[in-house]
């Protein structure tokens, strides 16, 4: 088991596309355990393998404690790991309020769907399909986002995108000023 780094904004590699896993490997095994140890310790409901330096499509979401209220979810609120996600269906519109553990000190409401069903391998290597709603849904949005180099600040509009990533370029030169 291991921490890894987080990377924030604007680190160069958040804004890559990640490439596809052809087999899911024991190393990937490992890097899924680490990933899921990352994002207990950073108290995320969500984390893509690109936060972690690894550009490859690999995320991990537990959306459990913050979603105990819904009463009859469309999916039980688990810890999932997904390789190679994709959104299949997508219906209606939700706006949420979004943070990002690559982005700390910043939220903000984002449009997405309001229902979700994604499809990819699970941690052996297996077939999984999930269908979400609520905040679930939101997180596997907003993972898959970060898959295609995409941050939930590129998806404000275009004048807000661009005030908000300019006042976080400012201050992470400042923070590594004063580091
Ligand atoms: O921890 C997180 N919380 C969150 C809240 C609302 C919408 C999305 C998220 S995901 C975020 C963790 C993260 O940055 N994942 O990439
Ligand atoms: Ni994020």
């Amino acid at each position: 088991m291991a921490l890894l780094e987080i990377l924030t904004f604007p680190d160069p590699r958040l804004a890559k596309k990640a490439k596809p896993v052809d087999v899911v490997t024991p190393a990937t095994t490992q890097l899924i355990e680490d990933m899921f140890e990352t994002m207990y310790e950073a108290e995320g409901v969500g984390l893509a393998a690109p936060q972690v330096g690894v550009l490859e499509r690999i995320i991990v979401v537990d959306c459990g404690k913050r979603e105990a209220e819904e009463e009859r979810p469309l999916q039980p609120k688990e810890p999932y790991a997904i390789v190679n996600p994709v959104v299949v269906e997508k219906d209606g519109k939700l706006v949420w309020e979004e943070g990002c553990l690559s982005v700390p000190g910043y939220t903000d409401e984002v449009e997405r769907a309001a229902t979700v069903r994604v499809e990819g391998l699970d941690k052996h290597g297996n077939p999984i399909s999930i269908e979400a709603e609520g905040l679930l849904a939101v997180c596997l949005q907003h993972e898959i986002d970060h898959l295609e180099g995409v941050l939930f600040v590129d998806r404000l509009s275009r004048l807000k995108s661009s005030m908000v990533k300019k006042k976080l370029k400012k201050r992470a030169l400042e923070e590594a000023a004063t580091a």
